[in-house]
């Protein structure tokens, strides 16, 4: 059986396009893409004056530990030309860990299943288009569940 990690890919500065294509283009050979999901625009979340967003949603496969996918995605963040910025701004590429499969994991560095992923319009709406009944193994709740109780306002699938 594949283990269900999903990864949450964003971009609001540069060529945003571009910017998801380098991202999905540079995962493997450590991590390998399964599928991934339509790319929507999405306004800023947390801080709104700034660009609006790309967001799309990939499953992947790994033999990498949490941890290990954690540092190896920072790392990849920074070889793609992210630049340091405040909590919730803008970025060039942004590359979250939103489910390993049903681990629950609270470190120092990292929490799994992602610490807001069920407020979020912008990663449940992708999410739902790869596995809308995959059930959140802290809240028990599923992703079409969590994502009917958010406003999808503005959350828009872009022609690819
Ligand atoms: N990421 C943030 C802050 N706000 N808003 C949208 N729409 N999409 C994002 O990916 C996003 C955000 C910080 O990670
Ligand atoms: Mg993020
Ligand atoms: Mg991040």
């Amino acid at each position: 059986m594949q283990k269900s990690i999903y990864l949450a890919l964003g971009t609001n500065l540069g060529d945003r396009v571009l910017n998801l294509q380098a991202a999905r283009d540079a995962l493997p050979p450590t991590v390998s893409l399964v599928a991934s999901s339509p790319v929507y625009e999405t306004p800023p979340w947390g801080v709104s004056d700034q660009p609006a967003f790309l967001n799309q949603v990939v499953h992947i496969e790994t033999e990498l530990s949490p941890l290990g996918l954690l540092d190896y995605l920072k790392d990849l963040e920074i070889r793609l030309g992210r630049e340091p910025s405040i909590r919730y701004g803008p970025r060039q590429i942004d590359l979250d860990i939103l489910f390993y499969g049903q681990q629950i994991i609270s470190d120092e560095n990292l929490t799994i299943p992602h610490a807001r992923l069920h407020e979020r319009a912008f990663v449940l709406v992708p999410l739902a288009d790869l596995d809308p009944e995959f059930r959140h193994p802290r809240l028990g709740e599923s992703v079409l569940e969590m994502l009917a109780k958010l406003d999808t306002t503005g959350v828009e699938k872009i022609k690819s």
